[in-house]
């Protein structure tokens, strides 16, 4: 039976069309009709861009019958009040969380949940500053930087505009799949452009009234960057809500607590009010960040979202 089907790889999802890859190389728009076979994960988006699928060719349709397991995915709890989950993508080699210290500016918590997240999935994991070009004087960026790199995250500074900083990034994003996410505005979809001779994705100013992005992107959608790779951009997200990581392992996924969590007293500590807890002891000898623990109990209350 499954000689019928066909894979594919989606390129873009509108939620009711999906341009799905297939193996000849043709891309071809793709739904689902009846009934899919899912992994039992509910979220909002039952196939999300990367994702391998197998369809049928039901001239003068196709139609996604399963999609595939995943390798990894990176998700997030898009709502406060509800408990739904948006998978933002799938099979990635490389996560890209593109920041900004200004116009707009990324929180270190944005960034801690999204490293607990793609760590939970050894995602490989790079924190992009983007618009360096505005950052003038710029101790809080080397501050910052030099904290993720101590961690053992990889860093780079580039400007989109200005072009500056795509050679290192070229060099590791070359023959992967790289997810571009942020906040909107960051220039996720800028940087995409200027990866290419001609731009390939709009892009809009930030507002002048809220500093914010004017969520220009509105679906996510895969491109074939010749001679560098694939890279994902994705609309702008306000808030990451960290899902399907248990409070008890949280801090596997803070790299300076996860080597000192056999020091603790008590095997099931938090890390929170515990006597004997080595990270509360590493803490407060300033070995470990004040923020960076700030944000460990934070996303350890659930703190997801901002009001
Ligand atoms: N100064 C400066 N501006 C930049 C840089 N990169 C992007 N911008 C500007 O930031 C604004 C937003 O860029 P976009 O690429 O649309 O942002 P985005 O992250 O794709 O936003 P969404 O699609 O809404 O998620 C545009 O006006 C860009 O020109 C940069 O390196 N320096
Ligand atoms: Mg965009
Ligand atoms: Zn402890």
């Amino acid at each position: 039976m499954t000689e019928t089907h066909l894979h594919g790889i989606v390129y873009k999802s509108t939620g009711s069309w999906y341009d799905v890859r297939l193996e000849d190389g043709q891309t071809i728009k793709a739904r689902v009709k009846g009934k899919l076979k899912l992994q039992n994960l509910r979220s909002t988006n039952p196939i999300a861009v990367g994702d391998k699928v197998l369809l049928q060719d039901e001239a003068p349709d196709y139609n996604i019958v399963s999609v595939l397991q995943r390798e990894n995915y990176v998700i997030r709890k898009s709502n406060k009040l509800s408990k739904e989950t948006q998978i933002i993508a799938a099979n990635i080699d490389l996560a890209c969380i593109i920041v900004s210290l200004v116009d707009p500016r990324t929180s270190t918590g944005f960034i801690d949940r999204f490293l607990v997240c793609t760590g939970s999935y050894h995602i490989p994991t790079c924190i992009v500053f983007n618009k360096i070009d505005l950052y003038g004087h710029a101790d809080f960026y080397n501050e910052i930087k030099a904290l993720y790199n101590s961690l053992g995250y990889i860093t780079i500074g580039i400007s989109a505009t200005q072009k500056h900083g795509l050679d290192e990034l070229i060099a590791l994003i070359q023959n992967k799949t790289t997810l571009f996410a942020g906040h909107s505005g960051v220039g996720k979809s800028t940087l995409l452009n200027a990866l290419v001779p001609e731009a390939i994705q709009k892009t809009s100013d930030v507002s002048g009234f809220s500093g914010q992005g004017k969520h220009t992107t509105t679906f996510a959608q895969m491109f074939d960057l010749p001679g560098i790779g694939k890279v994902i951009d994705t609309p702008g997200i306000r808030d990451f809500g960290v899902v399907g990581v248990e409070d008890t392992e949280l801090a596997h996924f803070f790299p300076e607590m996860r080597e000192l969590l056999s020091q603790c007293k008590f095997n099931n500590c938090t890390h929170i009010h515990e006597p004997g807890c080595a990270v509360l002891k590493a803490l407060e000898e300033g070995k470990i960040n004040q923020g960076r623990y700030y944000n460990y109990v934070s996303i350890y209350n659930n703190e997801d979202f901002m009001d």
